[in-house]
């Protein structure tokens, strides 16, 4: 297949384009390098070395004779995208592409709109696009679970069955995000149901859980091409930066009482829901949603978890509660499914002691990168 990954010089994405590359697809990474600007803006870095785009995939064309295009540009911009549908007539769009940190979005009005609009716009875009220039492309649109929010209930995959008044209906479910960034994905969801209903377009939304780890077979290869790694209080999220805490002796940042559930997979799982999703398209006009995830675990048994592997491999390490910068309920009902994946062959990699010491001695490897002043949370809700 001709794949586009956007947002490929990511965290995410760029796993994924070597993962389908190899898989022997056509891939075509988009992607503006916005990612690598923040850092400089947040005065941060990956706790990995990452080398450039360019010398990505030219390290990875040596590597494995296979090229992977590059269209340095922002989904913002339509005659760009224009220009890239009509280069690669692609049979599946990934799309990656958005501003992803809550924290970030939640900086002040400036941060809150960029996220918005970077995000809901590239997104409008790129359904503009299928419709103009590649109407049997199957969008395939990161979501995140955080649309549900924490409701009472159980989560369902997309869609709700309720009875009203003695009448039943399959409904979206409904959703509660905790911040800017995760409302924009609510937004776009709303928007890609819209397109599907309309002019019959073919989409998959992918309500992926907080993602862990940084290899992937592909990414141990070569250094070059090493995955990025966030540690700080804005890009970091909650496994990987207790793991790069412990790495650092500082204690671990549980915010609040640690009783926030939420849903998490290994990245090695993103690449492979990926490829799942592309191999088996949506039907034409259809708004599928699947949840990405694998396990569910509260913040405060991630943080025992590590604490434990951590002391295993002589890391002395402590569990601080800190003060919650975020609006969330820290105690709460959480069942959320996650059959469809599973019922389309996803064989979970599931966080064992032996996974979390892969990833710690990622972050030792490194240490000496990592900012001191950037690892306690900077940014309130309030
Ligand atoms: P990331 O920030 O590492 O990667 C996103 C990439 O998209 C960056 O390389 C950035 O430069 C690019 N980008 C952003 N806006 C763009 C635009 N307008 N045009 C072109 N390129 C643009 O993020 P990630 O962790 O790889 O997340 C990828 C996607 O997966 C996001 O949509 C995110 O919401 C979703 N997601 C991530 C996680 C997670 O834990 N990392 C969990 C659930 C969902
Ligand atoms: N948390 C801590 N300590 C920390 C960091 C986080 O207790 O040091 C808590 C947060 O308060 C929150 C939970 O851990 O309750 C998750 O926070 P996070 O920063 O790991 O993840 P989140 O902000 O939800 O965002 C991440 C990605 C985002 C993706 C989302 C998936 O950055 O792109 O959409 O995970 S989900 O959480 O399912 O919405």
């Amino acid at each position: 297949m001709r794949i586009i990954v956007a947002g490929g010089d990511g965290f995410c994405g760029w796993p994924t384009a070597l993962y389908l590359s190899k898989q022997g697809h056509e891939v075509s990474i988009v992607d503006n390098l916005v990612r690598r600007k923040i850092d400089d803006e947040l005065r941060s870095n990956s706790v990995t070395p990452i080398a450039t785009l360019e010398e990505r995939v030219a390290k990875w064309k040596e590597l494995t004779g296979k090229e992977i295009k590059t269209f340095v540009g922002d989904l913002n911009h339509y005659d760009f995208l224009a220009e890239v549908f009509k280069q690669t007539e692609p049979d599946a769009f990934v799309h990656f592409a958005e501003q992803r940190s809550a924290p970030y979005s939640m900086i002040d009005r400036e941060h809150a709109v960029y996220t918005q609009s970077n995000n809901v716009i590239g997104n409008l875009n790129v359904l503009y696009a299928i419709k103009e220039f590649a109407p049997e492309c199957h969008l395939i649109k990161l979501g995140t679970m955080g649309e549900y929010g924490t409701p009472n209930i159980d989560i369902e995959e997309g869609y709700l069955e309720i009875e009203h008044n003695g009448r039943k209906d399959k409904l979206p479910y409904p959703k509660q995000p905790g911040s800017f960034y995760h409302l924009s994905k609510v937004h776009d969801s709303h928007n890609i149901m819209f397109a599907c209903k309309i002019w019959g377009i073919r989409a998959t939304d992918l309500n992926q859980g907080v993602v862990y780890g940084l290899h992937t077979d592909e990414t141990e290869m070569d250094p070059i091409l090493a995955n990025r790694l966030d540690y700080d209080g804005v890009y970091g999220t909650a496994l990987n930066r207790f793991i790069i805490q412990a790495a650092t002796g500082h204690d671990l940042t549980v915010y609040g009482t640690g009783g926030q559930t939420r849903a998490f997979l290994n990245i090695k799982d993103t690449v492979r829901c990926v490829e799942i999703a592309a191999e088996n398209p949506a039907d034409k006009g259809e708004f599928r949603v699947f949840n990405q995830f694998t396990e569910y675990f509260s913040v405060q048994d991630l943080a025992e978890k590590v604490q434990k592997v951590a002391g295993e491999t002589g890391l002395e390490t402590e569990v601080s509660h800190i003060d919650n910068p975020r609006v969330e309920l820290e105690q709460h009902y959480y069942h959320a499914v996650n059959t469809k994946l599973r019922d389309l062959g996803l064989e979970p990699n599931l966080l064992t002691d032996e996974v979390i010491k892969g990833i710690l001695t990622a972050a030792l490897n490194h240490k000496d990168r990592v900012i001191k002043e950037n690892v306690l949370p900077s940014i309130s809700w309030k």
